[in-house]
């Protein structure tokens, strides 16, 4: 009896073992398909054309992470997750990456979820009404403020109110559509939010130029694709290939210049092709298909797009920015 127990015992830890073994890297090419979890439509991040395809920067991360791992962008199919629903999205296995405005923290790299890598850095900041004529967010005391429930965000403000002596009262929503719509109409005064989300609501907002980003940024929210914990080799992929399109605009290589000649692409990231089991040009293939870093920042955010974020922090180190890929040799 005791025989059979221990057996059982080995038979399930064995078992357990060899399913973290085996990863999502496996079943990802099992399936053949990518399940890459967004945000539930933020513009210039996340959006679904009415014909169904997916657009933006937290995508592009979803369809470079596809064509590294199954050699084709379109091979992905996308999860819109609620702020509150994401993280049981990943832990629960229903996602493989996710890919969705989400801020590196200690709670939450130490409870079972692993940051591949920083994609933006971010940091929390105030939207107000251009007619109330505020300059900066010390001038909130008394002020309604909307927040989205399930972030860092309410957080962040009630310590920044209190630590300057500011009394507000917070309007707690679930999804930022509710947050914006009330801020809209005037159930709050101000709606704080990371400061890339509040210029993709200010860019939907009936008249953009009615509304004011203030000056003072409270937080650091750097963003990034998270993974499971004990994932090592989907989590490598996800990170390489993160900084091997980071690593491509350092080095000069966009989709123009992959297209004639290739080889200096798939030497940059080839000591990734024999331990993940990846075409030789892996590298190649995804900058071709999305570009560089520089050129999907350009493309969904940048001064050409309705959000017109500078590069700002998010430039590369070489070009005063922090953005700084470690080298892939
Ligand atoms: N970066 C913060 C906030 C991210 C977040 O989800 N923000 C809310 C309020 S702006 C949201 O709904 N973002 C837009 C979205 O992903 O649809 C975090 O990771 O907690």
């Amino acid at each position: 009896m005791l025989g059979r127990i221990v057996g059982a015992v080995l038979v399930a830890a064995f078992g357990a073992t060899a399913v973290a073994q085996a990863g999502t890297l496996d079943d990802v090419r099992a399936r053949d398909r990518l399940i890459c979890g967004v945000s539930d439509g933020l513009p210039g991040f996340s959006v679904r054309y009415p014909e169904g395809d997916w657009a933006g920067f937290d995508v592009d991360i979803c369809r470079a992470i596809a064509t590294a791992a199954l050699g084709d962008f379109n091979k992905v199919e996308y999860v819109p997750l609620s702020a509150a629903a994401r993280f049981d999205a990943l832990r629960s296995g229903r996602i493989d990456v996710l890919s969705r405005n989400s801020t590196w923290t200690m709670s939450r790299d130490l409870g079972g979820l692993e940051f591949a890598g920083i994609a933006y850095y971010d940091g929390q900041g105030f939207m107000a009404r251009a007619v109330d004529g505020m300059t900066s967010a010390l001038q909130l005391d008394g002020a309604r403020v909307c927040v989205v429930n399930g972030t860092t965000t309410e957080e962040n403000a009630a310590a920044y109110f209190q630590a300057n002596g500011l009394n507000v009262s917070f309007v707690r929503f679930t999804s930022r559509p509710e947050a914006r719509m009330a801020f809209a109409s005037n159930d709050c005064d101000v709606f704080t939010a990371d400061a890339s989300a509040l210029a993709a609501e200010r860019s939907i907002l009936p008249a953009p130029d009615d509304y004011v980003l203030l000056p003072e940024i409270i937080s650091k929210e750097p963003l990034g694709p998270v993974t499971r914990d004990g994932d090592p080799a989907w989590t490598g992929l996800v990170r390489w290939t993160l900084y091997g399109l980071i690593n491509a605009e350092e080095h000069g290589m966009s989709d123009e210049s992959v297209e004639g000649n290739r080889e200096q692409a798939a030497a940059l990231g080839k000591p990734a092709a024999v331990p993940l089991g990846l075409a030789d040009d892996w590298l190649a293939s995804v900058i071709a298909s999305v570009g560089n870093y520089g050129q999907i920042f350009d493309r969904n955010l940048g001064e050409g797009s309705p959000l017109a974020i500078r590069r700002g922090v998010n430039a590369l180190w070489t070009e005063g920015g922090i953005l700084y890929a470690p080298p892939m040799q």
